[in-house]
């Protein structure tokens, strides 16, 4: 709790240049309905009350429209937003861009784009290690914070960066994602800035099929391509 107050209150600092604070108020409610929709918010009692102080305190428009910001929760999601995005290289000419979005305290949306593979299903993780020096080998096992088995992205016991499959179209130039998890995040103790995603050779059989690396690997082959995982602006 200690850490999300600091951490919304570092996003408060960060709102208060100009240029984001015309977003932030096109987007906001009249007074009152902030006023009423912040007695119900879902924040636990101290993390409201924290932040309803601090509204008091700025008489202006701007700091007002601020602490609404942090005690209202769709604008909450809105203040603390987060962007990553990753650039997959690798040795032959697959290559992609996999863009992660995040609203505070909730699921993330991951935006894959990856061309040059060969028609059908291709294991998508994240790895543990930002770590490229000795090309995508160096970024580790599967990101496996909670010492799980591998598994499919629905499953309850599977690694945090076991993304399941994406799939190249026939023509074999494409292949498109949009995955929400619940497991990838881009704050806290479990970050996964500067980790990194890689694409496989082959299909991951997400933990069921009966080989020796499915419960690490989902038996997905050699790492295509891969790219480190950095914040963008929002
Ligand atoms: C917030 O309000 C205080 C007190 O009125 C003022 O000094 C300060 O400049 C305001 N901050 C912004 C970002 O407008
Ligand atoms: C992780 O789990 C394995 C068994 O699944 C266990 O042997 C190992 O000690 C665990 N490691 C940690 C750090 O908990
Ligand atoms: C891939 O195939 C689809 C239909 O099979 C076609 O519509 C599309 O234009 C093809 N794309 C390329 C780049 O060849
Ligand atoms: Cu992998
Ligand atoms: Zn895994």
């Amino acid at each position: 709790m200690q850490a999300a107050i600091a951490a919304m209150a570092h996003v408060l600092l960060v709102a208060a240049p100009p240029s984001s604070s015309h977003t932030l108020l096109a987007t906001l409610p009249n007074p009152s309905s902030v006023t009423r929709s912040s007695s119900s918010s879902s924040h636990s009692p101290s993390l409201h009350s924290a932040f309803h102080g601090v509204s008091l305190k700025f008489p202006s428009r701007l700091n007002l429209s601020l602490a609404a910001v942090a005690s209202k929760k769709p604008l909450t999601v809105v203040a603390a937003a987060k962007k990553a995005v990753a650039v997959l290289k690798g040795t032959s000419n697959v290559e992609g861009v996999v863009t992660l979005t995040q609203e505070d305290g909730g699921p993330t949306t991951v935006n894959v784009r990856v061309t040059g593979l060969t028609p059908g299903p291709h294991g998508f993780h994240l790895h543990e290690y930002g770590d490229t020096t000795n090309g995508c080998i160096s970024t580790g096992a599967h990101f496996n914070p909670n010492n799980m088995t591998h598994g499919a992205p629905k499953d309850e016991v599977r690694h945090a960066g076991d993304l399941g499959n994406i799939v190249a179209n026939a023509n074999g130039s494409v292949a498109e994602a949009t995955i929400v998890d619940n497991q990838i995040s881009l704050d806290g103790p479990n970050t996964v800035v500067g980790r990194a995603f890689v694409v496989h050779e082959l299909e991951d059989d997400l933990g069921k099929g009966g080989h020796e690396l499915s419960l690490t690997t989902g038996n997905a082959g050699g790492r295509l391509a891969c790219g480190v995982v950095g914040l963008t602006p929002v």
